[in-house]
């Protein structure tokens, strides 16, 4: 499914992140930027070891976080054949906080799109952040991400694909639903 944005093109497919030719991935990472399961623990298996070494460059807080939630860090793909990883620190869903959880998980996406920018990607593709382990309603996390990148490909020049890749079918249609009701804001 794809919908025409006025600087780009929303796509949506079911598959696997890490088969995707698109310049840039964007990783559901978590804060220490260690790996882990899902999607980030695919991509770390995929672009091989060197990936961590990568992520391991930057430095840590007291804490060991070397990416705040919410935020995104950039570093080359390793084995992959995009040209970067975009390591996303979705939020941890926490219903008593979810008005944070809405604004980082929004911010998220946006992060990584001007991240792309700069690291002179055309094509990206994003996982479902925050939908897995850090167990974000999934019908709450696509409005949001559609409607982050929806808004951004409406209105700034740069990238002209943004592919959702979703790994079950249930996803893939409430993904669906949320292109389809999308509307620009203006
Ligand atoms: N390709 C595309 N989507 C996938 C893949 C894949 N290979 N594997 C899983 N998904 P998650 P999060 C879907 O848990 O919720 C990690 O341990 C999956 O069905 O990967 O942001 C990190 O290290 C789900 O809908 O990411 C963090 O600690 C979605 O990807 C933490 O999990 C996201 O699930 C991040 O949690």
């Amino acid at each position: 499914m794809k919908r025409n944005l006025r600087h780009g093109v929303v796509e949506l497919v079911l598959g696997n992140i890490v088969d995707q030719d698109t310049d840039a991935i964007v990783n559901a990472a978590n804060t220490k930027l260690a790996g882990g399961g899902g999607v980030d623990g695919a991509i770390h298996r995929a672009a091989g070891p060197t990936l961590k070494e990568l992520c391991l460059q930057f430095p840590a807080d007291d804490h060991g976080r070397r990416c705040r939630t919410g935020n995104v860090k950039t570093t080359p793909a390793g084995n992959l054949s995009a040209k970067v990883v975009i390591h996303a620190v979705g939020p941890f869903y926490n219903e008593r906080y979810a008005d944070r959880a809405h604004t980082q998980l929004r911010q998220v996406h946006e992060l990584a799109l001007k991240a792309a920018i700069e690291h002179e990607c055309r094509s990206v593709a994003f996982p479902a952040i925050s939908t897995g382990a850090y167990r974000f309603p999934i019908a709450d996390a696509a409005q949001i991400a559609i409607d982050a990148v929806c808004t951004f490909l409406d209105k700034t020049k740069g990238i002209s694909l943004v592919r959702f890749v979703l790994y079950k079918p249930s996803q893939f249609d409430v993904f669906a639903k949320s292109l389809d009701d999308w509307k620009p804001k203006h």
